[in-house]
C-alpha cells in the first residue's frame, strides 16, 4: 500500500564534476519498483533534474522558505524548486534546526509550502544523545510532529524521516527495535491524528549513518518504508547497494 522510498541528501556537497553520480545512478535505475530521489545542493537541481529525466531517479531540494515569493535575500521557495525539477523537498533536517534555529512553526509552514506548491515534504523528526539518554526521545518525537506536520498531510504529500541527531554522520546506529520502537510511535501519532488509511499511507524513512552493509538490517524493521541517506548517497555505487537493499 505505501511506495518504499530511497533518498538522498547530498548536503552542501557537489559542484558540477558531482553530476557523474547521478548519471551513474539513472543509468543504474532506469525503471524501479520503489521510489528513488537524490536531493544535491539547489545550483545542481536544474541540471540534475534533467539527467534523470526519463528514469525511476527524481530530484528534491534540500529546504524551501515558507513564502512564495518576496525579499528573503538567498532562500529559494517552493515553487522554484518545482521550476527547476524537483518533485520533493527536505524540511526541518537536525542540521537546518541546529545551524538556522528553525522550530517547528517554520518547519510546518515550510512543508505547508512545498504541500501547496504541489511537492512532498520530507519532514524530519529526531532526538539529540542528551535527549535519548534521559529517556526523552518519544516526547521529543511528539512535540515535533505534533508541531512540525501540516494538517493538510497526506500519504501523496507527506513523508516523515526519524533521524537521530546522534546517528547522522557518526557511523551510529540506534539497536533495530529502537528504530521499530520510534517508527511505530509515529505511525500511531500520524493515526490519531488523520485517522488509519492515511496514517497507513505516509512512507516513514529512517535516516543517520545508513551504509551499504546496515540497509537491508534497517528496511527489514516493520514501519520502515525507506531511507533518507547523506554521505553514502554521495557515490552511485553505495546509494545503488541501498536501493536493491529496500
Ligand atoms: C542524516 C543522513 C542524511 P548520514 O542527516 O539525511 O546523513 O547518512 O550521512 O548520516
Amino acid at each position: 500500500m505505501r511506495r518504499k522510498l530511497a533518498a538522498g541528501n547530498w548536503k552542501m556537497n557537489g559542484t558540477s564534476a558531482a553530476l557523474s553520480e547521478l548519471e551513474a545512478l539513472a543509468r543504474n535505475f532506469p525503471s524501479s519498483d520503489i521510489d528513488i530521489l537524490i536531493c544535491p545542493p539547489a545550483t545542481l537541481l536544474h541540471r540534475a533534474a534533467g539527467i534523470v529525466r526519463e528514469t525511476s531517479v527524481s530530484v528534491g531540494g534540500q529546504d524551501c522558505q515558507a513564502a512564495v515569493s518576496g525579499a528573503h535575500t538567498g532562500d529559494i521557495s517552493a515553487d522554484m524548486l518545482v521550476d527547476a525539477g524537483a518533485s520533493a523537498v527536505i524540511v526541518g533536517h537536525s542540521e537546518r534546526r541546529e545551524d538556522h534555529g528553525e522550530q517547528n512553526e517554520t518547519v510546518r509552514a515550510k512543508a505547508s509550502a512545498a504541500m501547496g506548491a504541489g511537492i512532498k515534504a520530507i519532514v524530519c523528526v529526531g532526538e539529540s544523545l542528551e535527549q535519548r539518554e534521559t529517556s526523552k526521545t518519544l516526547d521529543v518525537i511528539a512535540d515535533q510532529i505534533a508541531g512540525s506536520v501540516p494538517d493538510q498531510s497526506t500519504g501523496d504529500n507527506l513523508v516523515v524521516a526519524y533521524e537521530p541527531i546522534w546517528a547522522i554522520g557518526t557511523g551510529k546506529v540506534p539497536s533495530l527495535s529502537d528504530i521499530q520502537e520510534v517508527h511505530d510511535f509515529i505511525r500511531t501519532l500520524l493515526d490519531q491524528r488523520f485517522g488509519k488509511e492515511t496514517a497507513q499511507s505516509v512512507p516513514l524513512l529512517y535516516g543517520g549513518s545508513v551504509k551499504p552493509d546496515n540497509a537491508s538490517d534497517i528496511f527489514g524493521v516493520p514501519n520502515v518504508d525507506g531511507a533518507l541517506v547523506g554521505g553514502a548517497s554521495l557515490k552511485a555505487s553505495d546509494f545503488s547497494v541501498i536501493v536493491k537493499a529496500l
